[in-house]
């Protein structure tokens, strides 16, 4: 593994589509890891347009170009790609929905999986899953620690946005004293959690925290109260003057209800298309996610249902109540 961090020259990095934080923090770290090598990586990503406004807040955000089959037929510089680097992605279907695009992406090699997703499906030469780390920074974060080096202050702030992110600021079951450990060296490094990564964590627009509002306003329990859920539809976005892609924060506002066991938030993505987040504070539900086609952690997962809204949510539920009763 650190072997091909030394060889590389001209590496590509690539994170998943529709990036979150952790995705482009651990590009950007490891970037900076390749970069304090003499290497000269290029970052890219699925449509970087959108990065939103906080995540832009993130240092080198700027970098990524479109992962594009142009960008792979003529790198900048029209220097060859030597190795391929992908980061915090269970599968190559995840770095593109295009399928030229991946068969571009396969002829560059070796291919090295980094990642934490228990999904992952090894699509590298080279495979470094750590599927108990809670964040693909803190698995970025190893690497440096076992090589011995540190990181410009730039990339310790991306790191540590894309820990804090993950982890919901050190929240979740996955945060380890590891996880702790490297939260502590970025910090050392001038990773701050209080500047931007709190910021990317907590920071939503005014549509958004309208939209939260309402969905949290619409909310439903189970009748055994283990269970609760929302939809987030066209018509409920419009009445607060926001878009469906404005929400955020849903699953994990539902997840602090008390007593709920699991959550399940769906959002209406056209007339016959619904995307669901799930969140669970015990039984695993990625099974639930993995029958609709999608998948995540065992804790927290989602998919995309070829069904309306109202049907989506009767199929998932149903599902969901299964997996909780053991059935
Ligand atoms: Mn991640």
């Amino acid at each position: 593994m650190v072997a091909h961090i030394r060889r590389a020259r001209r590496p590509l990095i690539v994170s998943h589509r529709n990036p979150d934080p952790d995705s482009l923090g651990s590009a950007i770290g490891l970037a900076a890891i390749l970069e304090a090598l003499g290497a000269s990586p290029v970052l890219a990503v699925n449509q970087p347009e959108n990065i939103d406004a906080v995540m832009a807040s993130i240092p080198g955000t700027e970098r990524f170009h479109a992962l594009t089959t142009d960008l792979l037929a003529s790198p900048p510089d029209a220097r060859p790609f030597d190795v391929l680097f992908s980061v915090d992605t269970a599968s190559m279907g995840l770095l593109s929905a295009d399928e030229d695009v991946r068969t571009a992406l396969r002829a560059i090699r070796p291919i090295v999986n980094i990642d934490h997703h228990v999904t992952n499906e090894r699509y590298g030469d080279v495979n470094y899953v750590v599927a108990d780390a809670a964040a693909a920074a803190e698995v970025i974060w190893m690497l440096l620690s076992t090589m011995g080096c540190g990181v410009s202050r730039d990339g310790a702030i991306a790191l540590q946005a894309g820990l804090v992110a993950d982890t919901l600021g050190f929240q979740t079951k996955e945060t380890s004293p590891r996880t702790l450990r490297a939260a502590a060296a970025l910090q050392a490094m001038g990773g701050a959690t209080a500047g931007v990564p709190r910021r990317v964590l907590n920071v939503r627009t005014f549509e958004a925290s309208r939209l939260l509002g309402a969905a949290l306003a619409a909310a439903v329990r189970s009748e055994d109260g283990r269970v609760v859920w929302t939809q987030v539809s066209e018509r409920m976005a419009a009445d607060v003057g926001a878009r469906i892609a404005d929400s955020q924060g849903i699953p994990n506002a539902l997840q602090d209800v008390a007593d709920a066991v699991a959550v399940a938030v769906f959002y209406e993505v056209d007339a016959s298309r619904t995307r669901v987040s799930l969140r669970s504070q015990g039984p695993r539900i990625d099974g639930v996610a993995a029958a609709f086609g999608g998948g995540g952690h065992a804790l927290a997962a989602g998919a995309t249902v070829d069904a309306p809204l109202d049907i989506a949510t009767e199929q998932v539920l149903t599902r969901l109540d299964e997996a909780l009763n053991g059935r």
